[in-house]
């Protein structure tokens, strides 16, 4: 016989490279489902129903092509239930001469695959993956040789490189970015069209039974499962994007609102992410909306630079430093993850919102993640291993090479600066500005000191007060720091209490649990001097 090609739950295109020499009459094409790759964390039920379904219907599309397919059911009682037993078996079922696989997304399975071919006894050729842009050598060539690696100038070469939105060798409306415009605050008469969503088909259904009663205790709810399944979905998705909310992404991209999970986003990250769709071609999509005069530039460019340029970014930095990037943890944070990241049992009703929407959805869009979810984590300095691994499990687009360098780099600061310039910090009023949620809040977000301040205000200046030395020397971050200075100490203590207080009582759930907010100053041990100067532990 010849190669047995491995396909991986998120490899699911067509011009995967392991696929790219098939040869229909000799080869077969291996995908298995096992329970290791759905509990190695315990992944959202959205997330492990779309992963299979996905798989199921792309190993039906590959047979309807007249590829020989061994798909390996998670219910097989003769399933190892490992990647690496599944190889095995299938090499010796089917007399396989070779194992052809694409690099995988992880780097824990990039380990596991080392150890293949010993293991199957057969020559394992690992060949790259060729649907982002840019490859992780090329990647690696770009970065060599800078000080600092910033997405901005990464993106800019990328443009000249692609072409998206250029006009000669000059950007498109003389601008490389248009992020500015794209911070609007919603206002009420906008209404964000629906969402497209998909009704499960007999396959999706029998893989929501399977998971129900096999990964039933692992956090989200499974009603109202709609995620894409197939390519012909995912591209029915990315065409209602385009006519319908792409012309205003832009505008509303930083905008939140209470009940509405997506506003103007895409919802296509984990159909992106599975294979579903081809990065080049949903920003050549996107690029012709805007030649076409269908939606302005500030959306378009704005869209195009979270793929073109973040996605694409945040690969290559998971890549050029891993394995000791899942270690960082620049600003020593080591509180546990307070339960309410579970529950959704909050009083702060931006908080709520978001993990509720999350467990419903296995959704929330770019800013909750980093403005709420991951800004709450950030202040309180929660330990990013544990943040690390609630954003891999709650997402359906959560794959550990996008999602850590976006949770330990970008919200929280724990690779000392290799994704972002600066920790995304806010207060409230950042919250206020860019949502209605503070409407609906327990706390008052015009207070920082007392029983109803909200708490990212002085949780926001307990962060600074406590990370300041370390800080210091960021040119992003003078105005706070400079405020902070001025601040006067009798109020910056009383924060800092307040802060202390409140953290306490987090892992006391709920967070309601009345602490004396009486501010008692004799108890902060360190003169103010210090306290500003000091970065937790
Ligand atoms: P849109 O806002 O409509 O953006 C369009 C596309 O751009 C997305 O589909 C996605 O493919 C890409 N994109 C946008 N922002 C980013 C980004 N920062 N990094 C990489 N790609 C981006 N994205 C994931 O795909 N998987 C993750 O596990 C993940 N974890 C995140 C964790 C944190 C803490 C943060 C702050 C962000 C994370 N992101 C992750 C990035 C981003 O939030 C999601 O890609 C986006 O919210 C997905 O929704 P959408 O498809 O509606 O995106
Ligand atoms: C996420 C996931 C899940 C839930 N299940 C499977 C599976 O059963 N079989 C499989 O091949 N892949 C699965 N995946 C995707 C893998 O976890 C993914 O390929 C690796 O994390 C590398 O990105
Ligand atoms: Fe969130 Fe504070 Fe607004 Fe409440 S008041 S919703 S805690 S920002």
């Amino acid at each position: 016989m010849g190669c047995l090609r491995v396909v991986l739950g998120d490899q699911l295109s067509r011009g995967i490279a392991a696929l790219r020499d098939l040869d229909p009459a000799q080869d077969v094409v291996l995908l298995a489902e096992v329970r290791a790759e759905c509990t190695y964390v315990r992944h959202h039920q959205q997330k492990i129903v779309l992963v299979l379904s996905a798989m199921r219907h792309f190993a039906a599309s590959l047979r309807a092509e007249g590829v020989r397919v061994a798909y390996v059911r998670l219910d097989d009682p003769a399933n190892t239930q490992t990647l690496r037993g599944e190889i095995v078996r299938a090499v010796a079922r089917y007399g396989a001469s070779a194992v052809v696989a694409t690099e995988p997304g992880e780097w824990r399975v990039q380990q596991d695959m080392q150890g293949w071919q010993d293991a199957a006894g057969v020559p394992v050729e690992i060949v790259a993956d060729t649907r982002f842009f840019i490859s992780r050598r090329d990647f690696a060539a770009w970065a060599g040789g800078r000080q600092s690696l910033r997405m901005e100038f990464f993106y800019r070469d990328m443009r000249r490189r692609t072409g998206l939105l250029m006009q000669g060798d000059q950007p498109a409306g003389g601008k490389w970015n248009f992020d500015k415009e794209n911070r609007k605050r919603l206002p009420k008469q906008v209404v964000p069209p629906p969402m497209a969503g998909f009704a499960p088909d007999a396959t999706t259904r029998e893989v929501i039974a399977l998971v129900a009663a096999s990964f039933g205790d692992h956090f989200g709810a499974l009603d109202g499962f709609d995620w894409p399944v197939t390519r012909a979905q995912a591209e029915a998705a990315l065409a209602d994007f385009c006519r319908r909310r792409l012309p205003q992404f832009g505008d509303w991209q930083d905008a939140m609102r209470s009940g509405e999970a997506t506003v103007f986003h895409a919802r296509l990250a984990a159909a992106l992410n599975l294979g579903l769709l081809d990065p080049r071609a949903v920003c050549r999509m996107a690029e012709a909306a805007w030649r076409e005069g269908r939606a302005k530039l500030n959306a378009v460019e704005g869209f195009i630079r979270q793929i073109l340029g973040w996605r694409e970014f945040v690969r290559g930095i998971y890549w050029l430093h891993m394995p000791a990037y899942g270690r960082r943890n620049a600003l020593a944070a080591r509180r546990a993850l307070p339960p309410f990241y579970w529950t959704g049992k909050t009083r702060m009703a931006c908080l709520r919102e978001a993990i509720t929407q999350t467990r419903d959805n296995a959704y929330a869009h770019h800013i909750q993640r980093l403005m709420i979810t991951g800004n709450f984590a950030l202040l309180a300095g929660i330990d990013p291993d544990e943040v690390d691994e609630w954003y891999m499990i709650v997402y359906a687009d959560a794959y550990e090479w996008v999602e850590m360098p976006n949770t330990r780099g970008m919200a929280l600061f724990a690779d000392g600066g290799l994704v972002g310039s600066k920790p995304y910090a806010a207060g409230g009023a950042y919250i206020n500005r860019m949502s209605d949620y503070c409407r609906g809040c327990a706390y008052d977000v015009n207070d920082a000191v007392g029983e109803n301040a909200c708490p990212f205000n002085y949780l926001y200046w307990d962060f600074m007060a406590r990370h300041a030395r370390a800080l210091s020397g960021n040119p992003r971050l003078m105005m706070p720091l400079a405020s902070l200075k001025r601040m006067s100490t009798e109020k910056l203590l009383r924060m800092r209490h307040n802060a202390r207080v409140f953290l306490e009582s987090l892992n006391q759930a709920p967070e309601a649990v009345a602490p004396s907010w009486t501010p008692r100053t004799r108890q902060i041990e360190l003169p103010v001097a210090d306290t500003r100067a000091t970065a937790e532990n």
